[in-house]
C-alpha cells in the first residue's frame, strides 16, 4: 500500500480533461490530498474524536465517497470495541479496490461494509453518524438537498453529520485572499504553478464549491436543529450538523 507522489499535472497537456477519480488518481490519492487540503490530517483525527463522542451502539456510521477509507480508518481506530458498523460507499472502482487492501490492513473489531456504489443511489438506515469529507461539491447542485434529506431520515435522534468541503464566499475580495493564502499552501507543498493551474482546469466542470451560508440553509432545509463550522482553514471548512 504504497502511495506515490502526484505528478498528474505536472506537465504540460494539450487539452486538460475533466477530472475523473480513476486509477491513476487513487494510486496518487494519499499524497495529493494531504498536499491540496489544508486540514486534512486535522480533520481525520476530530472524525474519530466526533465518533467517540456521538457513535451509539447497535448503529451504523456511514463514510460516503470514502476514497481509500481515511476516515473510516480514524473512526475505527478512535471507537475501539464499540458496537457498531461502519458503511464505507464510493463510486469509484480504483478507489475501493485500494480501499480494500487499506482496511483489510487495520485490524479492528469493528466489521465494515465497503460498498461500490452511487451514494445518491444508497440507503441510509439506523445511522447516529454520517461522514462527507469532501465529497458533497462533487455532486450536481441538484442532488445535494435529495441527499441531506435522505441523511437526516436515515439519523437516530442526537446523530450527527459531519460535511468538510472547499468554500467559495459571496465577499469577493474575501474570496481573494482565501484562494490565493490556498494556493500558497499548495506552492509550499511543492506543487508547480502548471501542477496548480492544471487542476484547477481539470476539477472546474466537476466540483462546485458552495459557500458557508448555502450550507447551512441546507442544514437547516433537512430538518437538522443545530448545525456550525467547527474548523476553517482558508477556503476549506468542516462543519457538523445534529439531528
Ligand atoms: C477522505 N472522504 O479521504 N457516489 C459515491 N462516491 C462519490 C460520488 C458519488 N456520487 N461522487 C464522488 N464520489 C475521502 C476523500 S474525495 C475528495 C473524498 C477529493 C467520491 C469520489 O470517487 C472520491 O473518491 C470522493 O468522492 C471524493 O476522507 O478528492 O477532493
Amino acid at each position: 500500500m504504497t502511495s506515490e507522489q502526484d505528478r498528474i499535472f505536472s506537465k504540460p497537456l494539450v487539452k486538460v480533461a475533466d477530472f475523473r477519480f480513476d486509477d491513476k488518481v487513487a494510486s496518487v490519492f494519499p499524497d495529493m490530498i494531504s498536499r491540496s487540503i489544508p486540514g486534512y490530517g486535522q480533520i481525520l483525527h476530530t472524525l474519530g474524536e466526533i465518533a467517540e463522542r456521538r457513535a451509539q451502539p447497535q448503529t451504523r456510521v456511514y463514510d460516503l465517497g470514502c476514497s481509500l477509507g481515511a476516515a473510516t480508518t480514524s473512526i475505527r481506530r478512535a471507537l475501539g470495541e464499540r458496537d457498531v458498523e461502519i458503511v464505507a460507499i464510493d463510486n469509484s472502482e480504483a478507489m475501493v479496490k485500494r480501499a480494500r487492501e487499506h482496511l483489510d490492513a487495520f485490524v479492528s473489531p469493528i466489521p465494515v461494509e465497503l460498498v461500490c456504489a452511487d451514494i445518491r443511489d444508497v440507503a441510509i438506515e439506523n445511522a447516529s453518524m454520517v461522514v462527507l469529507n469532501f465529497t458533497l461539491q462533487f455532486l450536481s447542485p441538484d442532488d445535494r438537498d435529495a441527499l441531506m434529506a435522505k441523511i437526516y431520515q436515515g439519523l437516530v435522534p442526537g446523530g450527527v453529520l459531519v460535511v468538510s468541503e472547499k468554500l467559495v464566499f459571496d465577499q469577493p475580495n474575501l474570496h481573494e485572499l482565501l484562494d490565493d493564502l490556498h494556493l500558497d499552501f499548495k506552492r509550499a507543498n511543492g506543487y508547480s504553478e502548471l501542477e496548480i493551474s492544471q487542476k484547477r482546469n481539470a476539477l472546474e466542470n466537476v466540483m462546485r464549491p458552495d459557500t458557508t451560508e448555502r450550507h447551512m440553509a441546507r442544514f437547516k432545509a433537512a430538518g437538522f436543529s443545530e448545525a456550525g463550522l467547527w474548523f476553517q482553514c482558508f477556503n476549506f471548512a468542516s462543519m457538523v450538523a445534529i439531528k
